[in-house]
């Protein structure tokens, strides 16, 4: 899961992790991949093999990294491609790149059996893998309820299994802002201090941030950090009057609204906070993306959030980030060129939804498709659940969140101009990190694999290109890796779980 390219049964004896299994490395980056799956497999099944930097012997796991390893030779251009030959003689891992080992490492954790065990056996298999989309995401609002970095760690463990490699992170919202900015020290101290319901509150300092980004790195995730502008901005003008038109800070927020609130345009205050905010910001972020929001503005008239939108994008491109934006962003002239659209309308889009998502493709940019229908992980499962929203469509189910296709949705928006898919996870409603992964998971692989696997073609409708039964079957397999791993997950109808 996410289901690969090729994977052929092949006529041979199965492999056997022994005790005495070694994992052989070549290659650069070779070993740092193989101290991950030397924990993962402790986690897994409770062995922990010797890295060895000399060539496999029977029965051992070898990690191979060079230019011609991985699926290139199946035409395939991307970096993150893999190969993964599994028979009695032992294992062998082939990629170009160290991403590329570690996602071979993620199916050779799903092919081993869950949970231990004397017989950790596989059966003779060869695998041909690499990702539809470069850009597969998982949000996590840590601004309405907030979540502490081991708890953000356990979520990475828990989506890299996906091949899920962009965490985006929303670290501001109304109820909270929960990343230190130094030289505005009150964004924390003030507008860190709650959260949705009047919950705890909490926030990152910058060396907790580093080393976050660093972890997640370290394990193919780029953090994707979102300072969310100009609307659902009440905590930072709680935390700063002198943001505000008439001087007069706000009441901390911890309820469920959104689009009451504002940062000013035209402002040279609010514009030496956007240019420090974002210069901090770019600065704990070695990946190419600052997500500036940009949804929802609904008390900023149509000119400011123009002029607002133009010169906070012009700030993150100064800082050499990519800027990337909820789709209403697209209404914005003179972006900096390859500014990325993030599209939350539903699966058929509504009012100007399409044009605006393609706005970006016309500006030089790509897009990442988040359909709030279909792909919000916060959408009730079912009427009546306790946890959860249900305005995107109504309840969410497996199915729904499976049967759809990222280029089937806004007429003219293919896969070429498609950056990737992001399931978000909004958490006005979700208040521990066990409530997280219920909701977030069996959810969340599905759209991993619509993400990673290829589509079947054109076929019409949708609901033929995907096999939910099939898709199910392989879940009810995963979830004993979750189980293993101590994951949360729905147990919705659709599994037939063990
Ligand atoms: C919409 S769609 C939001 C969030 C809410 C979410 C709740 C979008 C970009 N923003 O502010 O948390 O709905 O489902």
């Amino acid at each position: 899961m996410p289901r690969p390219v090729r994977m052929d049964q092949l006529d041979a004896a199965p492999f056997t992790l022994s005790p005495a299994a070694r994992i052989s490395v070549a290659g650069p980056g070779a070993h740092d991949v193989a101290v991950l799956l030397r924990a993962e497999l402790a986690t897994d099944c409770g062995r922990e093999p010797e890295i060895v930097d000399e060539p496999p012997a029977f029965g051992d796991i070898a990690i191979v990294i060079a230019p011609g390893e991985g699926p290139h030779a199946d035409g395939s251009d991307s970096e993150e491609g893999y190969t993964l030959e599994v028979a009695a003689e032992g294992v062998r891992i082939g990629a170009a790149t160290p991403a590329g080992a570690f996602w071979g490492v993620q199916t050779l954790r799903q092919l081993l059996p869950a949970a231990g065990g004397d017989a950790l056996a596989i059966d003779a298999v060869s695998v041909h893998d690499h990702p539809r989309f470069r850009y597969r995401g998982a949000m996590l609002d840590v601004a309405r309820h907030f979540f502490t970095p081991a708890e953000v760690e356990r979520f990475i463990d828990a989506i890299v299994l996906l091949k899920v490699n962009h965490l985006h992170l929303h670290l501001t919202d109304d109820q909270g802002w929960r990343i230190q900015i130094e030289s505005w020290p009150d964004l924390t101290r003030i507008g860190g201090s709650t959260g949705s319901d009047g919950s705890r509150g909490g926030f990152y300092t910058q060396r907790e941030f580093r080393d976050l980004v660093a972890y997640a790195a370290a394990r193919h995730v780029t953090i994707v950090p979102e300072i969310d502008m100009p609307g659902h901005t009440n905590a930072a003008l709680a935390s700063y009057p002198e943001l505000t038109a008439d001087g007069v800070a706000p009441e901390l927020y911890t309820g469920r609204e959104v689009g009451f609130s504002s940062l000013l345009s035209r402002d040279e205050t609010t514009r030496r906070f956007v240019r420090d905010v974002v210069r901090e910001v770019a600065a704990l972020t070695p990946g190419p993306f600052l997500h500036l929001g940009g949804d929802e503005a609904l008390s900023t008239a149509p000119g400011d959030f123009a002029e607002f939108v133009q010169d906070a994008a012009a700030v993150i491109a100064a800082n050499g980030k990519t800027p990337v934006g909820w789709h209403e962003v697209g209404k914005v002239e003179g972006l900096p060129a390859g500014t990325v659209g993030q599209y939350w309308d539903f699966t058929t889009p509504r009012d100007r939804a399409a044009d605006l998502a393609l706005a970006f493709v016309r500006n030089g940019g790509s897009v990442i498709l988040s359909p709030s229908d279909v792909a919000y992980l916060d959408i009730v499962y079912e009427d009546g659940d306790p946890i959860g929203q249900d305005w995107a469509g109504g309840p969410t189910t497996l199915r729904d969140s499976y049967v759809w296709d990222p280029a089937r949705i806004v007429p003219g928006l293919g896969d070429a101009h498609i950056l990737g898919v992001e399931a978000p996870l909004w958490t006005e409603t979700v208040p521990t990190i066990d409530d997280v992964e219920e909701m977030v998971f069996p959810r969340l692989a599905a759209v991993a694999e619509i993400g990673w696997s290829p589509a079947s073609a054109d076929t019409e409708p949708v609901e033929a290109a995907r096999d939910l039964e099939e898709f199910a079957e392989r879940l009810a397999a995963l979830a004993e890796h979750w189980d293993a791993a101590g994951t949360g997950y729905r147990r919705v109808p659709e599994v037939p779980w063990r």
